[in-house]
Formats: C-alpha cells, sequence, structure tokens
C-alpha cells in the first residue's frame, strides 16, 4: 500500500472536570488527529496524545506538527508499505518526537486493518475479547470530595483506582483511602514529583499494600529507581521513563521497575508497544496500558493494545463519559461493570463521528504525497 493523502486537524475538547497532576491541571484538552488515505481510497485514523505545553515530555501539539509536516510526511512520500510494522524502520532517521511519530503509525495500522478486513486488535495479535479497566483519578481540593469520585468508580465497578499523588497529598491520603477501602485494588501516580531524598515518605507508601507506585521519579530517570526498588516491596511502574524497548531492557536489567505503563504514543506507536509488551512476557513483568485523557479515537487505540495477552492489569481506558459530555466516536468507548467489550468491526471498531469532529475542529490541512 502507499499513502497518498493525510489530513491533520487540531481540535480542541473541554473536559468535563477538572484533572490535576502533580504537574499542572488540565481543564481542556487540545490536540491533533490525523487521517491517512491509501491508493485504493482505505482510511486510518491516529491520535497524537502530546499535550499543549511540554509538561508530561517535550512534545506538544505545534512540535508533532513541524515534525509530521517537514520530516516524517516526506519520509513516507512514494514508499511501498507491505506492512505497518515498517513505519517504525521508515521514520528511524528521527530522533524521539514519539508522538508525532506514533498519530501517523497508528493510523496506518487502522488503515491496514480496514484493508485487510479485521479488527485492529487481531492485527496485532490481540487475544482478549474483553478487557479489565480501572480509572485515574486526579489530585482533589480535599480529601472528602476524592473519596466521593472513589465511591463513585467503584460502584461503577472499576477494576482498580489510581490517585494522583504529590508532596502534601500522599501518606494521608493513601491513608485515609486505606481506612475506608482496606482491601481495594489500589495505586498511585506520582508523575515523576518525587527524588531520591524522599525516599522516607516512599517507604510510609510501602505500608499500604499498594499495587504499585507510579514513576515516583525523574521523568528521565532508572538509576535512582533502581535504588528505591531495592528498599521497596511495593512494585514500582515507570511510565515516562521508557521510550523504547531498550528503555525497557534496561531499566529491567537494572532492577529499576516490576511493571510497566505501556503508552502507545510515549514509546513511539504500535510496533514498539508490541516489541516492549512481549520483551515483558519473556521477563516476566506485567504491563498495563496507560491513558493521556484521550478521545475515543486514541481510546480505540489503546482497547486494540490491551488485548494482548501480558496486560493483565487493568488499564487508565476509563468510559468517555467520564471525559467528556460527547465523545467524537460512534460507538463511544464504554465500561461496564469494570469491563470493555472490544470491537469486532474491522479497523480501530469506533470509528468518527465526522459532523461532531467538526464542531471541534479549529484548524485542518490536507497532504497530498
Ligand atoms: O501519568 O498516566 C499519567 C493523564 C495525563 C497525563 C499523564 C497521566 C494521566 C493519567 C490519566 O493518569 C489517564 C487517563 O485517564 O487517560
Ligand atoms: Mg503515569
Amino acid at each position: 500500500m502507499r499513502i497518498e493523502q493525510i489530513t491533520v486537524r487540531k481540535l480542541r475538547m473541554n473536559l468535563k472536570g477538572p484533572f490535576t497532576t502533580s504537574f499542572g491541571t488540565f481543564r481542556e484538552k487540545i490536540f491533533l488527529l490525523v487521517e491517512v488515505k491509501d491508493e485504493l481510497g482505505n482510511t486510518g485514523w491516529g491520535e497524537s496524545v502530546a499535550f499543549d505545553a511540554p509538561w508530561y515530555n517535550e512534545e506538544t501539539y505545534k512540535t508533532n506538527w513541524i515534525i509530521l509536516e517537514d520530516f516524517l510526511i516526506p519520509l513516507l512520500e512514494g514508499k511501498e508499505i507491505e506492512h505497518p510494522s515498517e513505519v517504525n524502520d521508515i521514520f528511524e532517521p528521527i530522533r524521539k518526537n514519539n508522538m508525532a511519530k506514533a498519530m501517523v503509525e497508528g493510523a496506518i495500522w487502522d488503515l491496514y486493518a480496514k484493508r485487510t478486513n479485521q479488527p485492529l486488535w487481531k492485527a496485532l495479535g490481540g487475544t482478549r475479547e474483553k478487557i479489565e479497566v480501572g480509572i485515574s483519578i486526579g489530585i482533589q481540593p480535599d480529601t472528602e470530595t476524592l473519596m466521593s469520585f472513589i465511591d463513585t468508580y467503584v460502584a461503577e465497578g472499576y477494576k482498580r483506582i489510581k490517585v494522583k499523588i504529590k508532596p502534601g497529598w500522599d501518606v494521608e491520603v493513601i491513608r485515609a483511602i486505606r481506612a475506608k477501602y482496606p482491601d481495594l485494588p489500589l495505586m498511585a501516580d506520582a508523575n515523576s514529583c518525587y527524588r531520591l531524598e524522599d525516599i522516607d515518605m516512599l517507604k510510609e507508601l510501602d505500608d499500604f499494600n499498594l499495587m504499585m507506585i507510579e514513576q515516583p521519579l525523574a521523568s528521565d530517570d532508572i538509576i535512582d529507581h533502581a535504588h528505591i526498588q531495592k528498599v521497596l516491596k511495593t512494585p514500582i511502574c515507570l511510565d515516562e521513563s521508557i521510550h523504547s524497548l531498550e528503555d525497557a531492557r534496561k531499566a529491567v536489567e537494572l532492577g529499576s521497575c516490576k511493571i510497566i505503563n505501556i503508552k502507545i504514543g510515549r514509546v513511539g506507536g504500535l510496533t514498539e508497544s508490541i516489541k516492549i509488551h512481549d520483551y515483558c512476557k519473556e521477563q516476566g513483568l506485567d504491563v498495563w496500558c496507560g491513558g493521556m485523557l484521550e478521545s475515543g479515537i486514541g481510546r480505540a487505540h489503546n482497547v486494540a493494545i490491551t488485548t494482548l495477552s501480558n496486560f493483565t492489569m487493568p488499564g487508565d481506558t476509563a468510559s468517555a463519559d467520564r471525559y467528556w459530555d460527547q465523545d467524537i466516536t460512534e460507538p463511544i468507548v464504554t465500561v461496564e461493570n469494570g469491563y470493555i467489550t472490544v470491537p469486532i468491526a474491522s479497523g480501530i471498531g469506533y470509528e468518527p463521528n465526522i459532523p461532531l469532529m467538526e464542531t471541534f475542529t479549529e484548524e485542518k490541512k490536507v497532504y497530498n504525497l
């Protein structure tokens, strides 16, 4: 197949409520979507998980657009692609910019699955027809507010609760949750806000039987994480620090984590996600799929990758209605009793509702290759 056209859209969607992490608060989501078209007129969709500011990693939706226009599109020009796993190699000359690469690669995977009449998850080698889902809850103004969110999501059946932590919103918050819910599958995500000298606080968290502590230390660190994993019985899960199979291998060899959160955008696409998944399976590490407050297009890709056999822990791909008044796919991603039933339609299985999408679109550009 040849990619003959790429359409980029910049969307702006309001979140239902603010989502606060240790690095900042999201009230809306500004992001890019791409639609790719082949020589037969098949199309595929991808979403970039880069935010509008370089808070989580160094990319933004604007840097994605530049990389796409100046480098990724020229690399695709005139290329005959047999299989989407080749896209990774085509983009190899470009360092990093993983979220920009992943949005195009994901769209080509969707197109390929449609072209070959199969659901994306089957094309990826997935085996599960239902996936387990957890939910990530942002930092709240007070513990009572947090507790009422937890009550709601537990009642809705989510399989585990993740709470964001930061200095001043950590041990006491976890203690309060455990007092009410001693057995709840619970974890904490620090988004890189602690340092090695916070080891005493991390040791206190070790007493609460958490499933894992996600990315406690710096976003580029695997050395200090190895130091703290040695003294903690709670598994460390790495998110921000892992950008590739090579990063995963080094973290595992050093003992920096026992679990990896795979985000398709952070690692540069579905092909690299599969490689990390396969490696972790061989090494006996659990993996799960993280979220980036995506629209239905990005969440559809998350659902597909989570069907691989070593995604043994619930992911963050919560129901669309937890984020948006109206999501842009048909159907919308829906969690029932803590499970998403994986779609059987070909491709991503959640098709864009274009008229609705247009209402959130602020810019659009068509590239003919
Ligand atoms: O670290 O997993 C994270 C949201 C924004 C940026 C980083 C993260 C998150 C989440 C929410 O935890 C995941 C989601 O519900 O999509
Ligand atoms: Mg995280």
